[in-house]
């Protein structure tokens, strides 16, 4: 498998995804209104993790690109867990890329405690050889459900997917504390809000 050839195409629709879905921030700003996305980041899933994954999944290589949706993956945090429909919205009114798969782990969290939206979408890529259509995944979360979920992927790589049961329990219990903070930041959403728009206003009169 020469994987740099494969996985060409997928580096370059992470680039561009990134690029676009950075634009909104822009676009509420020159609108001096307040983004619903905080950051965006994006990666082409490594090599041995392609290889584990569908060692565990039991794909064959020569499936990966129907079979496994994540191999290019971007990553949008919100301030306020309102702020990812909005965000889900938007990428499902784009004319660029086609949605084919929506997970609500928000609604209905992971057993490890992970929360997040995955957007599945089909995004077309102009390759040398022509159009190619791969899939990627968009993960939709707030930044307390980041910090949980990037502690723990942590956690998962040093104990290699056997988190021991007392960490477990206390991830858990972390996961909780994640959700009670995005309730409390949701309930006084507006007057952060209102307070931000005051401090975006000040530094363009400085300016
Ligand atoms: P990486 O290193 O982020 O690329 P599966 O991976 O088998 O659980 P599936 O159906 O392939 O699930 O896709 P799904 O549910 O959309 O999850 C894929 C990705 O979501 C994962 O990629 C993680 O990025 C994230 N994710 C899902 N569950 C968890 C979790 O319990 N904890 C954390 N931290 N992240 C999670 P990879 O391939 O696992 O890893």
């Amino acid at each position: 498998m020469e994987w740099d050839v494969f996985l060409a195409p997928y580096s370059q629709a992470v680039d561009e995804l990134k690029i676009k879905l950075r634009g909104y921030r822009d676009f509420y700003e020159i609108a001096l209104k307040n983004s619903p996305i905080e950051f965006v980041t994006g990666r082409v899933k490594p090599v041995p993790s392609i290889l584990e994954k569908a060692r565990r999944r039991g794909i064959p290589l020569d499936q990966l690109n129907t079979q496994m949706q994540d191999l290019a993956g971007i990553r949008v945090m919100c301030q306020f867990v309102d702020d990812i429909m909005k965000v889900v919205e938007m990428i499902r009114n784009r004319t660029d890329l086609n949605v084919v798969e929506e997970k609500d782990y928000i609604k209905e969290k992971k057993k490890s405690g992970y929360r997040s939206y995955h957007v599945v979408v089909q995004y077309p890529v102009q390759t040398i050889t022509g159009e190619k259509k791969i899939l990627a995944e968009i993960q939709v979360r707030t930044l307390a459900m980041n910090f949980w979920a990037t502690i723990e992927h942590s956690l998962n790589y040093k104990y290699k997917g056997n988190i021991p049961t007392d960490v477990k329990v206390r991830l858990l219990r972390a996961a909780e504390a994640a959700f009670r903070l995005d309730e409390e930041m949701s309930q006084i959403r507006e007057e952060i809000l209102i307070a931000q728009q005051h401090f975006s206003q000040k530094n363009a009169d400085e300016e």
